[in-house]
């Protein structure tokens, strides 16, 4: 599929509050905001019209845009995040949703569903129940995706230690192939897709992203950059460590379809 847009979010001074398990030291706000201005120019580069909104500092994650919904051309689903804290942020986007999307869809009662948990492959969606993600969220997504006759898979990540979101440990990188943390291909069987399974010490890098021609890849992990150059992708090195400091990786910064 070909993306042509992107939303993002400028990081809020408050960025420094947001929600860590990293025990990588506080961010450096100025390069927090620097490495953004760079990731929104490489999806221009990549080709897509960037919508960048406005930092919003009541929520200090807000800056993890992906996180608030699920978009496709035809449709968008705004998510109901599993932190309490994060709840406003996707109400935040409804507005901006509303001028894009025709038909919009809402994970509503008692679902709670991170867009994180959320990856596309070439027939459907994969989504990952976690500490953010309930089952009830999930069925609800599933439901959505199945009215357009997407094909869904649950798969329960909340046996991996430290891995926050489904995206935090795959993701579908196009031509059938899927990046996996060695944690989630040793105990789920992914036999329909060609597997690039990266070393245990590189797992952040799980979270590369596929834009268009380029596959954008965090700086920082070598052995992973090397797998998916041989398997014959063009890549691109982003520098996205102040988002690490805060759980956050490539694939958070944006909304794209
Ligand atoms: C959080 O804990 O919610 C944020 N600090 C990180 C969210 C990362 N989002 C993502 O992987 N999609």
């Amino acid at each position: 599929m070909k993306f042509t847009h992107a939303i993002t979010r400028k990081p809020p001074e408050s960025y420094l509050h947001a929600i860590t398990t990293a025990e990588l030291g506080q961010p450096d706000l100025a390069l927090t905001q620097q490495q953004h201005l760079q990731y929104c120019q490489v999806l221009r580069e990549a080709g897509l019209q960037v919508d960048v909104l406005p930092a919003l500092e009541a929520f200090p994650d807000s800056v993890f845009v992906e996180d608030t919904a699920i978009v496709e051309p035809d449709f968008a689903v705004i998510s109901q995040p599993g932190a309490i804290s994060r709840r406003g942020e996707a109400a935040a986007m409804l507005p901006v949703l509303t001028e894009h999307f025709k038909r919009i869809y809402q994970i509503e009662g008692q679902g709670t569903l991170d867009g994180g948990d959320i990856c596309k492959v070439k027939d459907g969606y994969l989504i990952g129940i976690s500490a953010r993600t309930n089952l009830e969220g999930a069925r609800q997504l599933a439901a959505i995706f199945n009215h357009f006759s997407y094909r869904t898979e649950l798969i329960d990540i909340r046996p991996l230690q430290g891995v926050l979101h489904l995206k935090s440990a795959v993701n579908y990188l196009g031509d059938g192939t899927l990046l996996l943390d060695p944690r989630l291909a040793e105990k789920f069987s992914f036999d329909a897709y060609h597997q690039l399974v990266i070393p245990l010490e590189e797992a952040y890098a799980a979270n590369c992203l596929r834009i268009n021609e380029l596959l954008l890849v965090p700086d920082g992990f070598p052995q992973t950059l090397e797998l998916v150059q041989q398997a014959g992708f063009t890549t691109r090195l982003l520098d996205v460590s102040e988002y690490r400091k805060m759980d956050g990786g490539l694939s958070c910064l944006s909304l794209r379809w």
